[in-house]
């Protein structure tokens, strides 16, 4: 795993242009064993009843998608989303690594909960597009939008396969839409224009930070490689759930007091 903390050329970056690219953040070894472990649990080989895994949709259309629940939905690589990996061992040292908790630490602050920690795939020749959207917003049900997630490629992201597409800057524009998450055509037209996307292609192991409000979206996948990857986003702990079907639930603790604890 990257041993060096986030320097401040990094942070800067982070705060001037909401996206930041880590560079190498775990070594070969390290994501075989995050591949073979992601894909164990979506064949059904490793159990996690309470984890919320979603399907992909058999269209690509967003509004097409399977139900998240908890529980796995058969043996299969085609996997949308899976999430609160926390509670897979190999997946929290990953997340209780030096530079997530440097991260943790440098932006948020000695007492860090988690948010999501969840598996994103675009399965090989298939994967659903995602629009144009921000990270927070009322959507989200939290008293306080959360700021910071790393996502980590665990496959090679390119074009070609659905790397995430972003708006440098943009985090700067604010929440565009008090509801949050999607934002509206007009706003599409304003901000997403081709000469100001970027397209953050990563090799396997490679992360980059990215500001929760930054304009980010990802296309299907129109190639035989399997977009594999993981999205932590972390918070402040004093963050609480606010919706009133929600309010109560609880985030997983990384770092700070009562923090998940690896194990011996
Ligand atoms: O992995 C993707 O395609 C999108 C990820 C995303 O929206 C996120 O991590 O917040």
């Amino acid at each position: 795993m990257r041993s060096h903390a986030l320097s401040d050329q990094e942070l800067q970056a982070f705060h001037d242009d909401g996206f930041v690219r880590l560079g190498q953040v775990i070594n070969n070894d390290e994501l075989h064993e995050l591949q073979q472990r992601i894909d164990d649990i979506m064949l059904g080989k490793i159990h996690y009843d309470d984890m919320m895994m979603q399907l992909d949709s058999e269209t690509g259309d967003y509004g097409d998608m399977g139900q998240q629940t908890k529980g796995h939905k058969g043996a299969t690589l085609k996997y949308r989303k899976i999430e609160q990996l926390e509670k897979d061992p190999l997946f929290l040292e990953y997340l209780k690594s030096p530079i997530v908790s440097s991260i943790a630490h440098t932006i948020i602050g000695d007492e860090v909960s988690i948010f999501r920690s969840m598996f994103m795939n675009k399965p090989a020749g298939f994967g659903t597009l995602l629009p144009w959207h921000q990270d927070g917003g009322r959507i989200w049900g939290l008293d306080k939008d959360p700021e910071v997630t790393i996502w980590l490629a665990l496959d090679p992201a390119t074009k070609e396969n659905g790397c995430v597409q972003i708006v440098r800057g943009s985090h700067k524009l604010g929440l565009l839409s008090e509801f949050g998450h999607t934002i509206s055509e007009e706003q599409e037209q304003m901000y997403c224009t081709d000469d100001q996307i970027e397209f953050c292609e990563l090799k396997a192991g490679e992360a980059f930070l990215m500001h929760n409000l930054l304009l980010h979206r990802s296309d299907k996948n129109n190639s035989q490689q399997s977009r594999r990857a993981f999205s932590l986003c972390i918070m402040d702990a004093a963050t609480k759930a606010n919706r009133d079907d929600d309010d109560q639930r609880e985030f997983p603790k990384l770092f700070g007091q009562d923090a998940l604890a690896l194990s011996a």
